[in-house]
């Protein structure tokens, strides 16, 4: 049994007093949980004002209860297993069977009531980025509460002053905890359901991890060297599309909690920032974009109507944040001949693979031998051939004639006869063109491998 002093933790006396009473009557609500990285369907509401609901990036909406007046949720914070895509599993820490935990969903003026139950080996807490709580309630340990100890649930309680687009993560040992994997969304639905109305409505957390081939834990003390940079703890080509109907309008909601911005580029329209943590960005204010900076510890929402059909990609422009784990000492050989030095370094190490001497792009075809539990640096195919993408990328699919609340995904995109880049055949003449030094190549430098054991210590032909 739970005592009622467990149950509400530091609250104020007035506060215990008008709502311990409820609370031990019915009990915590169950945890819902899940295992899967599988997208789920959008949670529409049962009760209360309309909105339309969220959707997750290979994740899901966290049921709730109502009791008397209050929603409530349960969040447990516990170790789980995340598949970072086909191919990898990671060990992190996360809420309710995943990481990200689930989202959660309420309205303006909710009073919400959300009980947090630790699992972890060591204490948590969890703050609730961006909104606009009581002091007591804003989850930060030592400083406006006791931590939640292993095995412990305490319970936060407040009304939600505004809509918008928010967050929750663990103000305790953060480092460790985020960079384990522990984090959330939490969205905000306005009041008057006509307000800020969109068809479909994304979300998803920037996260990233450094876990070496072959391992299944994040190195929690890496600070900018992360070697898989993950969209809802997710690498492409594990995460999911964003499904869109001609003619909707569609939101793209972001939180970045890694430690470092992330410009967000999506092709084929012009999209207005519409919402930040700090709440809707006023109708004049809001500026038109191809690409927003997500800053750390930031969330930015966007929008467009979906006028163009196609597959349109959405990724990170950083391009090392578009890869998968690597080596980051491998040697640029643009421009090198090397085949000699590969025959002898795979005399040492037979599965040597030296990067390519025209760029890396051949590293997208290839089939390598793999350590047990990592992903190829560069993958994914689609109707035209290799992606040669990881990382933080996916595509937006913009169709006809998709049913209301479809996300299944429809398949790559078929071009309209006659709009797609095609290969010229005619015949190229050898213009003339003007002189100059810059635009020549200079030949290849040849290596050469010098054997051991002769010719003394020279190394130099
Ligand atoms: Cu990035």
């Amino acid at each position: 049994m739970l005592s009622r002093r467990g149950f509400i933790g530091s609250s104020t006396l007035l506060a215990a007093t008008a709502i311990s009473g409820r609370v031990q009557a019915a009990g915590i609500p169950e945890a819902a949980t899940t295992a899967s990285p599988t997208m789920q369907p959008p949670l529409f509401p049962s009760s209360g004002p309309d909105y339309q609901p969220v959707v997750t990036l290979n994740g899901w909406t966290l049921p709730w209860r109502m009791n008397g007046d209050w929603k409530e949720f349960h969040l447990v914070a516990e170790p789980v297993v995340r598949e970072i895509a086909p191919g990898m599993k990671a060990n992190l820490w996360g809420y309710n069977g995943q990481s990200p935990g689930p989202t959660i969903e309420a309205v303006e003026g909710d009073k919400v009531r959300i009980f947090v139950t630790n699992r972890l080996p060591e204490h948590t807490t969890v703050h609730w980025h961006g909104m606009l709580v009581p002091n007591g309630m804003d989850g930060v340990g030592g400083l406006t509460q006791p931590h939640i100890k292993p095995g412990q649930t305490f319970v936060y309680e407040f009304a939600i002053k505004k809509s918008g687009t928010f967050m929750y993560h663990p103000h305790a040992d953060e480092m460790v905890q985020m960079a384990m994997g522990m984090m959330g969304f939490f969205v905000v639905h306005p009041r008057d359901p006509k307000l800020h109305r969109v068809d479909r409505d994304f979300v998803f957390l920037l996260n990233a991890y450094d876990i070496d081939p072959g391992s299944y834990m994040p190195k929690i003390m890496t600070m900018l060297d992360f070697n898989l940079w993950t969209m809802n703890s997710r690498a492409f080509p594990g995460i999911d599309h964003l499904v869109v109907r001609k003619g909707d309008r569609v939101r793209v909601r972001v939180g970045n909690l890694t430690m470092t911005n992330h410009p967000i580029h999506m092709h084929g329209y012009h999209f207005s920032v519409t919402c930040t943590d700090g709440g809707w960005v006023p109708e004049a204010a809001r500026w038109p974009e191809v690409t927003i900076d997500i800053p750390v510890g930031a969330m930015r929402a966007f929008e467009f109507v979906a006028e163009e059909t196609g597959d349109w990609a959405l990724h990170c422009h950083k391009s090392h944040h578009t890869m998968n784990a690597m080596g980051h000492n491998v040697k640029t050989f643009v421009g090198v001949q090397k085949k000699d030095l590969a025959k002898a370094i795979r005399k040492l190490v037979p599965d040597y693979m030296p990067m390519g001497s025209a760029g890396m792009a051949e590293m997208g075809e290839m089939e390598m031998p793999m350590p047990d539990n990592t992903l190829p640096m560069m993958t994914g195919f689609a109707q035209f051939g290799p992606l040669e993408m990881g990382g933080m990328f996916t595509v937006v699919k913009v169709r006809e004639g998709l049913a209301a609340g479809d996300y299944k995904d429809p398949g790559w995109y078929k071009h309209p006869e006659g709009t797609v880049a095609y290969e010229y055949a005619g015949p190229v003449s050898d213009a003339p063109r003007q002189k100059s030094d810059a635009g020549t190549t200079k030949p290849a430098i040849e290596m050469n491998v010098v054997k051991p054991g002769k010719g003394g210590h020279s190394g130099r032909h």
